[in-house]
């Protein structure tokens, strides 16, 4: 296989006294070397145009990646509904019950995205007691080096009409490379972008998608990883997170 390269953006907005600054976007893929610009040019729009506010800060960054990709299938999409934030979280709460996570470690969560200030990255947090596992504070854990193979990616839109939105098709890579470490037991997630209120709930290989989990207007989301309460080396867990590339799809092409 052809060497792929790593094309990462992020942007943020500076803050007083805190060097980082206010996350506003972020975005990346797993591309060949003709395919770039392309990509390159597309997170610098999303950079500079993004509904959270303009950046002071943007970096690009172009990397070749020299392991080779692993290949995860991706797991089914089911489409839930709710009309309201209530019902929409509500939804969320029954489903990482359902999986087994304990109302301790879904309350923690939910407090977690309730934070008004956005981080780059997501929370890992212990499924029994919701204690956070990474020592990573505002910052987060960035899951990076994963994309969807284009062919496997265009044989699941054929039967999932979600999977046309550029949010859809890019949440859902980095939930299906989330979901492959057997470490992760479920994940919760909706958008900071606050005219994006549909999120999800991954876990026993569904990706469960469900509107209405905030107000319209509201700037503040995340992504929060339930780990199993017995893994030893979760800073083996966060190097596997960012650094392992993984193509969403399958190696051969046999659904061809
Ligand atoms: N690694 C870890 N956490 C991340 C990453 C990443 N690569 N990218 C974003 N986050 C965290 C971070 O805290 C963001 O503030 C938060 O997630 C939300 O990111 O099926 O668009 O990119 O229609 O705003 C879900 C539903 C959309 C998609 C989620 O999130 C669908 C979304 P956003
Ligand atoms: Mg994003
Ligand atoms: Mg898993
Ligand atoms: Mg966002």
């Amino acid at each position: 296989m052809e060497n792929l390269f790593s094309v990462r953006m992020r942007a943020a907005k500076e803050n007083d006294g805190d060097e980082r600054g206010i996350h506003i976007s972020g975005g990346e893929g797993l591309r060949l070397y003709h395919q770039i610009q392309e990509l390159a040019e597309e997170l610098l729009q999303k950079a500079l145009t993004h509904e959270r506010g303009k950046p002071d800060t943007i970096h690009l960054s172009i990397e070749k990646v020299k392991e080779n990709p692993v290949f995860v299938p991706p797991i089914s999409i089911k489409n839930h509904e709710a009309n309201t934030v209530e019902g929409g979280r509500e939804v969320a709460c029954q489903l990482l019950r359902n999986i087994g996570i304990s109302e301790n470690s879904i309350q923690s969560a939910l407090q977690h995205m309730k934070k008004p200030k956005s981080i780059r990255g997501a929370a890992l947090i212990d499924e029994v007691s919701g204690l956070r596992l990474d020592q990573r504070g505002d910052k987060g854990v960035r899951v990076s080096r994963m994309d969807w193979d284009v062919e496997s990616l265009r044989f699941m839109q054929k039967s999932d009409s979600s999977l046309v939105h550029q949010r859809a098709i890019e949440a859902s890579a980095l939930a299906n490379k989330v979901a492959f470490y057997p470490e992760v037991v479920a994940e919760l997630c909706w958008s900071d972008d606050p005219g994006y209120t549909t999120g999800y709930v991954t876990g026993q290989g569904i990706y469960h998608r469900i509107p209405c989990l905030k107000e319209s207007g509201n700037a503040s989301g995340g992504r929060v990883f339930f780990i199993r309460h017995d893994v030893q080396n979760i800073e083996d867990l966060i190097h596997r997170l960012e650094r392992q590339p993984v193509l969403i799809g399958w190696e051969k092409k046999a659904f061809e």
